[in-house]
């Protein structure tokens, strides 16, 4: 059987083996989930770039250029982070390069993966099915908060361990304690995840509202995947 396994901060990449792997880059609040939405909106394609410079200049080349920085957008750009700026029937057939603090880095770093897939809650059933039809091991790569662990991501990680137990060997502790985590926080996810230090960095900007929107579970049933530079569906 494929193993399962949670990297739960990119601090300890180096301590494991993503090759011939499934990595599933989860950045709960926001990058995956909004990028999701996006998809879900109509976007063709995100292009995930490392810094601001280049998705502006990549607005040369018809693309939207999306940049988010300790939670907030940056200035000269039309797009944040923020799933309600993807929730916009307008971006319909649109390209976004997009350049976030974590999430988009998450998914710079697992270049050596077999493949690289974007998890979101928004999109949880659909991650699950997914792995289950390819059948090869799985890690699930929380983006954390600049290297370190985070509530969020982890929650999902133990989320999406729970819909695979049958299917997958899970012997690796930190995916363990996502499903003892997650086991807590499920009668009420959206209550446990205010303890979140992000939830309370999105209270001090004013933007609670993303949270609730992130927390619906699987409305989406599509897999975002890396395929060359970009992420499609
Ligand atoms: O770190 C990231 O990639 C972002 O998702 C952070 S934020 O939600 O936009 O604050």
């Amino acid at each position: 059987m494929p193993t399962y396994e949670t990297l739960l901060t990119p601090a300890l990449l180096p301590l494991y083996n993503l090759q011939g792997k499934t990595v599933v880059v989860i950045d709960i609040l926001r990058a995956t989930s909004s990028i999701c939405v996006g998809f879900n909106s109509g976007v063709s394609l995100f292009r995930p770039v490392s810094h601001p410079e280049q998705a502006l200049n990549l607005e040369q080349h018809g693309f939207i250029g999306a940049a988010e920085r300790n939670g907030q957008k940056l200035e000269g750009f039309k797009m944040g982070n923020s799933p309600y700026d993807y929730l916009n029937p307008e971006l319909k057939d649109k390209k976004v390069a997009i350049t976030t603090t974590n999430g988009t880095r998450c998914l710079h770093l697992s270049y050596n993966a077999a493949e690289i897939i974007i998890g979101s809650f928004l999109n949880l059933q659909a991650v699950a099915k997914y792995c289950r039809a390819k059948n090869c091991d799985v890690i699930a790569f929380c983006a954390g908060w600049k290297d370190k662990f985070n509530l969020e991501d982890t929650l999902f990680a133990g989320a999406l361990a729970q819909l695979l137990t049958d299917k997958f060997v899970i012997e690796c502790d930190s995916t363990i304690a996502a499903m003892d985590l997650y086991d807590i926080a499920k009668p009420n996810l959206s209550g446990y995840i205010k303890k979140a230090s992000h939830a309370q960095r999105f209270e001090r900007l004013g933007i609670e509202k993303d949270i609730e929107f992130c927390m619906q579970q699987s409305i989406y049933d599509f897999v975002p995947r890396m395929v060359g530079d970009n992420l499609v569906i």
